[in-house]
């Protein structure tokens, strides 16, 4: 590894000497690396290799029970003012942060080695990627950045002497005494901080191995640091998957998406149409990174390169495509083992094998009565892997993106569809966007639960400066052509508890929609909340949906809205006083507009 970027070589130097690694290595990103790493994680017990006939190079690894999700009461956000931070981050004073963590680091990579990551968030090279390093004394770390983001010679190559990267900084906190035996998940649960330093693009975990605590080019880097950087710079970082759609004409436009958690984005950005003719390709299905293009439109490039995506639940049915991209080269964590050494997690199969080892490595039994699978267990797969990839999913200019959707789970009140009115209405829906609570959630069961363009725990700043950066980009860019926002409700269900809308691939007959107004073929009407399709104008050819059903589907009730406005108010409220006016302007307007047709 060659590395003539001094700053770069000065902070590692020093990193080191603060963490006290007994080695370093540089990762070149290769498949003799990967390999000799993968080999060393099985050795130590960490990884397990399963049957190479059923999941050809692939491991299953449990993590520590006590280590198996995103810590968002530990994560912060440090700018110098926790004005700046906002009401929705938590904030600590930048030096004092600084000197608590400077403590923990201080010989917390004894024993172990620190590995060195250069990677680029999105293709190497590409105006719209940005570049960091990641130093970690994980080998699970190194090889999951191998999957999900482009790593090696070829990222210093383009950083040169001098360019600017992220520094990213990751211990799991559990230094090893000489001749200590380490576990197979080290980490320290009772000291586990997940750090922005928004001001000095710095990124600090320490304490945590799991996902997007530790994996810090995606949730840390590629949204709560880009979404500053994004704000100073004029562009939008975003928790959107990104689709290609192509007609049955051959017409092909892009759409991104954010959705609250357990609408099935990673499902929707893999659909499979049911409409005869019609393809949809992934390019992403977590983050959306946008740059406004020559052409003024904003293009889009999936700034990952794999999909890290909660496996229970993802089965033929419901994702087929996903279930295609991890079965091979893919590592799976706190996933169930098969007796013949695959893996098996809830809904993957109507029925379960009679035998399992769940995730905490216990035989299992269906009538044991508990899950085999963590809930949040995942996979990690090459999203080239996904036998409907975009062709364009690496290209260096972005996809051109026609428009954006925002949604909730919303078993009442929220229309199937709904068009924005104008870009400020548009902000106006994503910054109300909100799913209903069930009863798997904490709290009771039918509040709205805000979770504005699907950024609550991602915005890396105060939320109403992010809505004012929204509303500012159309003017921002000269010749802009800003995507038309729609809001989406896959979730609506009759009196009855039945979902009315099939839902999956039959999703496409909304996007069909979505299309015809994209190029002016279809009209839409006007009601209170948002513009709606005509009964006729949605394609239901084939479903078996009755013309009551539709109407409900379709329907906009005033009263039921107006219900939602002290939640929605509340909610702003939040924010204020910093609140934009535009915003508080829409939801009186709505209020308006409702109170008129009542
Ligand atoms: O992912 C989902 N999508 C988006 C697909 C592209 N899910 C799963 C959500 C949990 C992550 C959905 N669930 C969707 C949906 O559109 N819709 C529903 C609700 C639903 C569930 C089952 C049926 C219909 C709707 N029908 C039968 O089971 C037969
Ligand atoms: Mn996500």
């Amino acid at each position: 590894m060659n590395c003539n970027h001094k700053e770069l070589n000065a902070w590692v130097a020093e990193m080191a000497a603060l963490c006290k690694p007994d080695a370093i290595h540089w990762c070149d990103g290769s498949q003799a690396e990967y390999d000799a790493l993968c080999e060393k994680l099985v050795a130590a017990g960490t990884f397990i290799r399963l049957n190479p006939e059923k999941r050809p190079n692939s491991f299953l690894c449990r993590s520590n029970p006590a280590d198996v999700a995103r810590v968002e009461d530990r994560t912060f956000v440090c700018p110098k003012t926790q004005r700046e931070a906002g009401p929705n981050n938590h904030w600590v004073d930048p030096a004092e942060m600084r000197a608590t963590m400077t403590k923990l680091y201080d010989g917390s990579m004894r024993g172990r080695t620190m590995y060195v990551i250069p990677f680029s968030m999105g293709p190497v090279g590409s105006p719209i990627a940005h570049i960091g390093v990641e130093l970690t004394d994980s080998a699970y770390v190194a090889v999951h950045m191998r999957i999900m983001t482009r790593i090696g010679q070829r990222v210093l190559d383009v950083l040169g002497p001098d360019g600017r990267f992220v520094r990213c900084l990751h211990s799991v906190g559990a230094p090893l005494a000489p001749g200590q035996q380490d576990v197979p998940w080290p980490c320290n649960p009772e000291n586990r901080y997940i750090t922005h330093f928004p001001e000095d693009l710095t990124i600090w975990s320490y304490g945590s191995g799991y996902g997007g605590n530790a994996l810090l080019g995606k949730k840390c880097f590629a949204l709560r640091i880009a979404s500053t950087m994004a704000r100073r710079e004029g562009w939008l970082a975003e928790h959107m998957l990104i689709l290609g759609l192509t007609s049955p004409e051959g017409v092909k436009r892009y759409i991104c998406a954010a959705f609250p958690s357990a609408c099935g984005k990673t499902n929707l950005a893999m659909l499979t149409p049911t409409l005869p003719g019609w393809k949809a390709e992934c390019v992403g299905d977590d983050i959306a990174w946008m740059k406004f293009g020559p052409d003024g439109y904003l293009h889009a490039i999936n700034p990952e390169a794999g999909f890290f995506g909660v496996a229970p639940g993802t089965s033929l049915r419901s994702n087929p495509n996903a279930m295609a991209a991890c079965s091979r080269n893919t590592i799976f964590t706190n996933v169930a083992l098969t007796d013949d050494g695959d893996v098996w997690w809830e809904d993957m199969t109507d029925e379960p094998p009679a035998h399992l080892i769940d995730w905490k490595g216990n035989d299992w039994t269906p009538d044991l009565g508990t899950k085999a699978a963590h809930p949040n267990a995942r996979y990690t797969a090459p999203a080239s892997q996904c036998p409907t990839i975009d062709p364009a999913w690496e290209s260096p200019d972005g996809v051109p993106v026609s428009a954006i959707l925002f949604g909730g789970r919303r078993p009442s009140t929220v229309p199937l569809v709904m068009e924005s009115f104008d870009w400020t209405h548009g902000t106006f829906l994503g910054s109300t966007q909100a799913s209903e609570t069930t009863a798997a959630a904490a709290g009771s069961v039918g509040v709205l639960r805000f979770d504005p363009m699907a950024m609550l725990p991602f915005c890396g700043y105060h939320y109403a400066d992010y809505f004012q950066h929204w509303l500012d980009l159309p003017a921002s860019h000269p010749g802009a052509h800003m995507p038309r926002i729609y809001y989406v409700n896959w979730f609506r269900k009759a009196d009855d508890g039945r979902f009315l809308w099939p839902g999956f691939g039959d999703n496409a007959r909304v996007l069909k929609w979505i299309f015809g107004r994209l190029d002016g073929s279809l009209p839409a009407v006007d009601s209170p909340v948002g513009r709606l399709p005509r009964r006729q104008d949605l394609d239901t050819t084939g479903l078996h949906l009755d013309d009551e059903d539709l109407d409900e589907l379709l329907s906009v009730n005033p009263a039921e809205w107006l219900k939602d406005l002290p939640a929605m108010r509340a909610h702003y409220a939040k924010f204020a006083p910093e609140m934009p006016q535009a915003l508080t302007d829409q939801l009186d307007a709505l209020e308006a507009r409702l109170r008129a047709v009542l």
